[in-house]
């Protein structure tokens, strides 16, 4: 319709908010499309399915996608509503907020959307007194939530009043919206799929992460159905390639259309694996009038799909309204998700609840393809990786691989970055000391410092035998590459030799091993030893080596900042430190102040170690002493 176009923006706009309320009469009056395009929908007057559009404001387009306000149709509405950039709350004046006004807000909050406005429809059936009245409620709704700041618009689509003002303040909020990032891995959530005359299988929907070009191959999961790309489309028009957070059309080669079915992820082949058991961060909706128990079978929308699952409490029996936890996913084995750390989520029971539908909660997803949550220290594992920054969660994913090394297209479907983000951190970690790689190229596989000190310990232990008969005595799942670095690591420091096939003790000392050799020795080291590392002057002793070059050591770590000082004998790794910091904020967050045993509980350490961290953090100006407790300051 609008010519002269300059530019697509990867921004999709929402709406939300009760039946009837005058979400797609709204849609239209702004772009001039009627998305209510079914039979059942014109008939009824109802919104069923969701509906796509597209707005052109300050002569950029942006996409519009409209959702259906009856609590039946809520997984199209959560569908539409993940990975919105910007969503319009629909409110009718004459109504005010209604059940699905607040369970779509939770939704949208829990989904992660963090801009929008709230819109009031239908002015032209009250008077400017009830309008004031109207807005204070809103006023009072919206507290506390994203959209306190966000501008509420009053408009009419019958008079057309409000509509120029509503159209502004759409254009203010997506100017100030954040950019997106396009990393990650490709996926695509389906959300349509037809058959176009002349064109064949079409399937549309928002990019979740990364991007696709014309001639990929790809997968629809879970069921792994094999495509390609032949042709992309962004609002009509067609493109070479599409990104993260782009509206598109896929045209797809090679596969019917009833291959394909909405809730499907296209994904490119080996980078996505489906995934079972998935560790969460979930908020109980605060409008629920009794405590999550700690097992219940739910359904859980993710993307544009919905499945079964039991969701199980970590660290917990019970979360009460309105708190946030630990949990586990466990979906149903036929359904697996083409889920990623970081994705939001949404879970809902069978029992609508007054005034607010069926959604229990939602949050984050921490990590998939997990351990099922039965050992107990599950709760701290999950709690380890919520906290972790990238190059520290791969770490930990590495850690948790224990001997099963994995390569870099492994640690991609754990991770949901790309291979060259994953190739980049871990560049970043064999030069830290903290993980060790073998073998090259793809078939590299990726050793955490901490197996690899265990492993050695092993290795030493079991020397002297043939070099194959005792590989058979390490755990199966290392890679031969693997258990061949950790043998060249043990020759090159003089510790073993290798004489034919047999690997023993070594007989003749070498010279030491450069200084650089022994800073990653002993980084990798306190990588492994965390926040119990041994004293200072232990250490000679403990790596056996010279008692000065170990203080050369570890003067250089402090002054890379591999280690931090806690006191003068006391050094400890600094990512340990900062994972700790942050389980210390979250905890403060949740509970305001902090005992000395819960203290000790959070560090994992004994009162030689806690202590003087918790001193360190006030030290830090992290936390404030007030008797025995301590408190954010
Ligand atoms: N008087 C008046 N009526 C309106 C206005 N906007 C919408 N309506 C009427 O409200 C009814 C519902 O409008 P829709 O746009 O279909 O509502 P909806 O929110 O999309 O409904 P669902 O998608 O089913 O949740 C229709 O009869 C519209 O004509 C308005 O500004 N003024
Ligand atoms: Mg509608």
């Amino acid at each position: 319709m609008t010519t002269g176009v300059s530019s697509s923006l990867p921004i999709v706009v929402g709406t939300a908010g009760h039946i009837d309320h005058g979400k797609t009469a709204l849609v239209r009056a702004l772009t001039g499309i009627d998305t209510d395009r079914l039979a059942v929908e014109k008939q009824r007057g109802i919104t069923t399915e969701l509906g796509f559009a597209h707005l052109d404001l300050g002569g950029r387009r942006v996409a519009v996608v409209d959702v259906p306000g009856h609590e039946r149709f809520i997984r199209s509405m959560v569908a539409g509503a993940t990975g919105l950039d910007l969503v319009m709350l629909v409110v009718a004046a004459d109504e005010g907020v209604m059940p699905q006004t607040r369970e779509h807000l939770d939704v949208c909050q829990l989904l992660g959307v963090r801009r929008g406005l709230v819109v009031v429809t239908k002015r032209d059936l009250v008077d400017d007194d009830w309008l004031a009245l109207l807005d204070s409620e809103l006023a009072e709704f919206v507290d506390g939530g994203f959209l306190e700041p966000a501008p509420r618009v009053a408009v009419s689509t019958r008079t057309g009043a409000g509509l120029d003002e509503l159209r502004a303040a759409l254009t203010r909020s997506i100017d100030e919206l954040p950019a997106r990032a396009a990393n990650g891995v490709f996926r695509l959530p389906i959300d349509r799929v037809f058959t176009l005359k002349g064109f064949g299988t079409v399937a549309t929907g928002t990019i979740a992460s990364g991007a696709v070009a014309i001639g990929d191959e790809v997968r629809a999961l879970p069921r792994g159905v094999a495509a390609r790309v032949r042709g992309l489309h962004i609002h009509g028009e067609a493109v070479e390639h599409a990104r993260a957070g782009q509206r598109c059309a896929v045209n797809l080669g090679g596969v019917a259309t009833d291959e394909l079915a909405r809730g499907d992820v296209l994904a490119h082949p080996g980078a996505v694996a489906p995934t079972h058991v998935i560790d969460v961060r979930l908020r109980h909706v605060a409008a629920a009038r009794v405590p999550l128990p700690g097992r219940s079978k739910v359904l859980v929308h993710h993307g544009t799909t919905q499945v079964g699952a039991t969701l199980v409490l970590v660290g917990g029996s019970s979360l009460a309204p309105g708190a946030e936890g630990f949990a586990q996913l466990r979906i149903d084995r036929t359904t697996p998700l083409a889920a990623a750390p970081g994705d939001r989520f949404i879970v809902r029971g069978f029992q609508p609840m007054a005034n607010h539908g069926t959604t229990l909660g939602g949050g984050e997803i921490v990590r998939v393809h997990a351990a099922k949550a039965r050992a107990a220290d599950h709760a701290a594992i999950v709690a380890g990786f919520a906290a972790a920054r990238a190059e520290e969660r791969l770490a930990l994913e590495i850690r948790a691989a224990h001997a099963a090394a994995p390569t870099v297209a492994e640690l991609v479907r754990r991770t949901g970055a790309d291979a060259a983000e994953v190739s980049a951190t871990l560049a970043l970690l064999a030069a830290s000391g903290l993980v060790l790689s073998a073998g090259a190229g793809d078939a590299a596989v990726h050793l955490h410092a901490a197996v690899v000190a265990s492993l050695e310990q092993t290795v030493l232990a079991l020397v002297d035998l043939p070099r194959e008969e005792l590989r058979q005595k390490l755990p199966t799942a290392l890679p031969a590459r693997a258990f061949d670095a950790i043998v060249e690591r043990l020759i090159g420091r003089g510790l073993i030799e290798q004489r034919g096939e047999h690997l023993r003790r070594a007989t003749i000392t070498r010279p030491e091993p450069a200084s650089s050799a022994l800073e990653s020795e002993l980084a990798a080291r306190f990588a492994a030893w965390a926040l119990e590392p041994p004293r200072p002057k232990e250490l000679a002793a403990v790596l056996a080596r010279p008692e000065p070059q170990v203080a050369q050591a570890l003067a250089a770590l402090h002054a890379a900042s591999l280690v931090t000082k806690i006191k003068p004998d006391l050094y400890v790794a600094s990512s340990a430190l900062a994972t700790l910091e942050q389980r210390l904020r979250a905890y403060l967050g949740a509970h305001r102040e902090i005992t000395p045993q819960a203290w000790k509980e959070l560090t994992g350490a004994s009162r030689k170690f806690s202590i003087p961290l918790a001193e360190y953090f006030d030290a830090q100006k992290i936390t404030l002493r007030v008797g025995d407790l301590r408190r954010l300051r």
